[in-house]
């Protein structure tokens, strides 16, 4: 179908289809979360969604049928697709682990040596036992990876795990990480785009840089006393300068900036020390620096 438009293949259903339209969202697209249609066209911006199996999504991208997909990590690399990591987008957070029986033990990445593991991810498997130098029998399947063991079928699994809970359903636990993946914004590695589709295209990977910039941030604000500007300003790690602004108490300021949000608890208990007082944390949308 092409009709201009700048098009975005993405999970239709599945553990990373919520948080990617609300990331879309987040960029100040208005899109109908329809999981029946293949397609889905935004309402205020030339995009259309592409609703895929996660597992097509590098294929998509790299043949350029979609511009831009955002898919996990460990499918990425396990399809070895011919596409580029735009940026890693912090959900979908996960790790493909080995898991043994839990009343078994593994110490040593030797020990791997000559046994079977069972899983689906037969490529990024194979990779890390090469790097180790580790000769095992990968057994590849489709699903159901943790009851390979039980079943007999293998010695130990290598899945992903987020939680644990289904490894210890399955009287399992983990062992070595064998490969760390999130979310991932991919292109292909083929440059060749029309002009007004490569503006379409900055443009929301502007968006989502900004969109994913202002969820590590917030906006502070407080009043100080004047004396204390200083050492205040010296406490905030601010992202620029931050805003001073008069008050018609002479005596006092307002100071307002923008802070990763991980550092306001750190510094909280300096900026009363200080006499700080009203101090507001303000959720950020959008941050374009
Ligand atoms: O239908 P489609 O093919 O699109 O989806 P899918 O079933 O293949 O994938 P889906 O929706 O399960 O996962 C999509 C992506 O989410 C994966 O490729 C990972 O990048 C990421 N992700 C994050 C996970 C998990 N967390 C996760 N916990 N993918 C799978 N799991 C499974 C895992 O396979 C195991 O069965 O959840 C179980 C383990 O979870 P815990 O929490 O019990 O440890
Ligand atoms: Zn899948």
């Amino acid at each position: 179908m092409e009709n201009g438009n700048l098009k975005i293949a993405v999970q239709k259903k599945g553990r990373l289809a919520t948080k990617t339209f609300e990331l879309l969202k987040l960029c100040g697209i208005d899109v109908e979360n329809n999981s029946e249609k293949l397609i889905v066209t935004a309402k205020n911006f030339n995009l259309d969604i592409l609703q895929l199996r996660d597992d097509d999504i590098p294929e998509y991208v790299q043949d350029s049928v979609a511009d831009f997909g955002i898919v996990g990590e460990n499918v990425l690399q396990e399809k070895q697709a011919e596409c580029r990591i735009v940026q890693q987008l912090g959900f979908g957070k996960c790790q493909l682990r080995i898991a043994i029986p839990e009343n078994e033990s593994l110490n040593r990445i030797e020990e791997l040596e000559g046994k079977r593991i069972a899983t689906s991810y037969k490529y990024l498997l194979k990779n890390y036992l090469k790097n180790k130098n580790i000769n095992a029998k990968i057994i590849e399947l489709s699903g159901s990876v943790e009851i390979a063991t039980s079943l007999g079928i293998a010695d130990f699994i290598c899945d992903i795990v987020s939680t644990g809970t289904t490894l210890k359903m399955n009287k399992l636990k983990k062992s070595f990480v064998v490969f760390n993946s999130q979310a991932v914004l991919i292109e292909s590695k083929n440059n060749d785009i029309q002009n007004g589709k490569l503006k379409l295209k900055q443009n929301l990977q502007m968006r989502i840089d900004s969109a994913l910039k202002a969820k590590k941030s917030n906006y502070l604000m407080m009043n100080i006393p004047a004396g204390s500007l200083e050492r205040i300003v010296k406490l905030i790690p601010s992202l620029k300068s931050p805003t001073i602004l008069s008050l018609a108490d002479k005596n006092s300021l307002a100071v307002h900036a923008v802070i990763p949000t991980e550092t306001f608890w750190d510094i909280v208990d300096d900026l009363k020390n200080e006499g700080a007082t009203g101090i507001l944390l303000q959720p950020i949308t959008n941050i374009i620096l």
